[in-house]
């Protein structure tokens, strides 16, 4: 295999029956560099790829270092277009278009730079190498075409608008859609509408009252959102409330998960998410493996009722691997006890769990308004006892828990509330050194009074991503057992706290190996 580097999903879309999913890939290194193009694989269900010819490479003056993160928006017509960050012959960030050569091809192959490009290249007072990654357009009441561009200026992280009638003249609005001082350089920020009542999920120009918007940003090494109101005749995002800067700002995903991307799925009615996730090895390791990073698996993500946060669940086209079905009910774990689940293959599994507190008012008390939880996590790891927790699964684990990776919940009793907090701690997750082995964690707002603590947790190898109270917190990790690998690998779950938690239901699932990559989809390069 050669030398490959994976990242960003790039313009996911659905389109005449098929998935498309472009993403940053470097075909000359592991690691990251000059030269990275547009890789492009094509799906019928979201979970079995095949790969196709690269969609965009260097070439052109405009992008004759690098074809960058860049969108997909479908025209009226059900025209697919591809606006992209060329990085040029001077190594500034350029806006390009590119369209299919043949839009009667079902695969979308070949794809055709536009000869007026670059459409858009660095306002005054932005950098050259602040001003990238394209969102999906979308039209405004009066038809006119808008995108915004993520960027850094006077100290603040921005979404820069532009807006078009035609796709292709395009004119800077004098405000950017939304800046905010406490941020870094946006990176593939990503904005759409999501419905107030709906977990369906609508096309990006919608904007009427039956709708709220989001906003997502990538910096400081995470996929950040906020929620609010798009006021279409200001051309301003108004947001509930602002980025921080601190542990409280909402995040999609808690653990390693990056320069995420949303596309309506008119087939389905419903918005989907992919994300990038890197390695947790070094660089050296990656050169050695030949390969670096991973693309998530499709979620699908919508509003949660109270309105204030996302909710995520893998695709349901995932349940189509599960195979081997195992379950348990009612099962009391005590203080202390470890309960193997046996019967799947531990290193390739979906699992789905509910937690029972009877006792609730027995949690301890701690004020967790000024508390960061990753910390609490990584200080009070799954070796601690507390009182209700720590109490969860313990996954890719060898048979004497010498390697293992908790995914854990504590519940906290705070001032008229309880607080529940999840944890991935990777501290135990292998026996080799120099990996990455911080342990996430994060609040899941749910009201343990009113609904159990659940947990799905699916697990690949070298990736766990788990999704506590029904999809409110997600948390994904890379680990790289030495041991717990294949069929040596198991998973059990436990209750470290000093009172005991029931196992209201327990399902779990070998899953299926998807074909990832089928050349041409016939032969496995794997
Ligand atoms: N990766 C791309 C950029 C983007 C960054 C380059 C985010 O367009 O800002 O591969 O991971």
């Amino acid at each position: 295999m050669a030398d490959i580097h994976y990242t960003d999903p790039n313009g996911p879309m659905y389109h005449n029956g098929v998935y498309h999913l472009f993403y940053q890939h470097n075909p000359h290194s592991a690691l990251f560099g000059d030269g990275m193009v547009w890789a492009h694989s094509a799906s019928y269900d979201l979970i079995n790829w095949f790969s196709l010819d690269h969609a965009l490479v260097p070439s052109e003056p405009f992008d004759a270092i690098s074809c960058w993160s860049g969108s997909v928006t479908i025209l009226p017509g059900n025209k697919p277009v591809i606006l992209y960050t060329g990085i040029d012959a001077n190594y500034n960030q350029v806006q390009n278009l590119a369209t299919p050569k043949n839009r009667s091809d079902p695969l979308l192959i070949e794809w055709v730079k536009y000869s007026g490009n670059p459409l858009m290249t660095p306002p005054k007072g932005v950098n050259g190498d602040n001003f990238r990654d394209p969102t999906t357009a979308w039209q405004g009441p009066d038809g006119t075409w808008k995108v915004v561009i993520g960027s850094y200026s006077n100290k603040q992280g921005m979404a820069i608008l532009y807006q078009s009638e035609d796709f292709v003249n395009w004119t800077m609005h004098q405000d950017p859609l939304y800046s905010a001082s406490k941020t870094e350089m946006w990176e593939c920020p990503d904005f759409f509408p999501v419905s107030i009542n709906s977990t369906n999920g609508v096309d990006t120009s919608v904007a009427n009252p039956s709708v709220r918007h989001v906003m997502k940003a990538s910096f400081n090494s995470h996929d950040y959102y906020i929620v609010g109101t798009y006021d279409t005749e200001q051309e301003k995002f108004l947001p509930d409330a602002d980025f921080t800067g601190t542990s409280s700002d909402l995040r999609i995903d808690y653990g390693k998960f990056y320069a995420s991307k949303t596309f309506f799925d008119s087939k389905k009615n419903r918005r989907i998410l992919w994300a990038w996730v890197n390695e947790s090895d070094s660089s050296e390791d990656d050169i050695q493996k030949g390969w670096s990073g991973l693309q998530a698996i499709p979620r699908q993500i919508w509003l949660d009722r109270a309105g204030k946060q996302l909710v995520q669940w893998p695709v349901e086209e995932l349940n189509n691997l599960r195979d081997n079905q195992v379950y348990a009910y009612g099962k009391k774990l005590k203080s202390g006890s470890v309960f193997e689940v046996s019967g799947i293959t531990a290193s390739q599994a979906d699992i789905e769990i509910m937690f029972e507190l009877p006792e609730l008012e027995e949690a301890e008390f701690m004020d967790t308004s000024l508390v960061d939880p990753q910390l609490i996590c990584d200080r009070q790891d799954s070796s601690v006892t507390g009182k209700y927790g720590p109490f969860g699964l313990l996954a890719l684990a060898t048979e004497d828990l010498t390697e293992r990776t908790a995914i854990f919940f504590r519940i906290f009793r705070g001032d008229n509330r309880y607080v529940v907090l999840m944890c991935s701690e990777q501290k135990r997750s292998s026996l080799r050194n120099n990996l990455d082995k911080t342990t996430y964690g994060a609040f899941v707002d749910i009201d343990p009074r009113q609904e159990m603590v659940s947990l799905r947790t699916l697990i690949d190898h070298s990736i766990i991503e788990s999704f506590g109270g029904k999809g409110r917190t997600c948390i994904t990790a890379r680990v790289y057992p030495k041991l717990a690998i294949n069929n040596e690998a198991h998973l059990f779950a436990f209750n470290n706290g000093t009172l005991s938690v029931t196992i209201s239901s327990l399902h779990a699932w070998s899953m299926d190996k998807a074909r990832v990559n089928c050349r041409g989809g016939l032969e496995n390069t794997e």
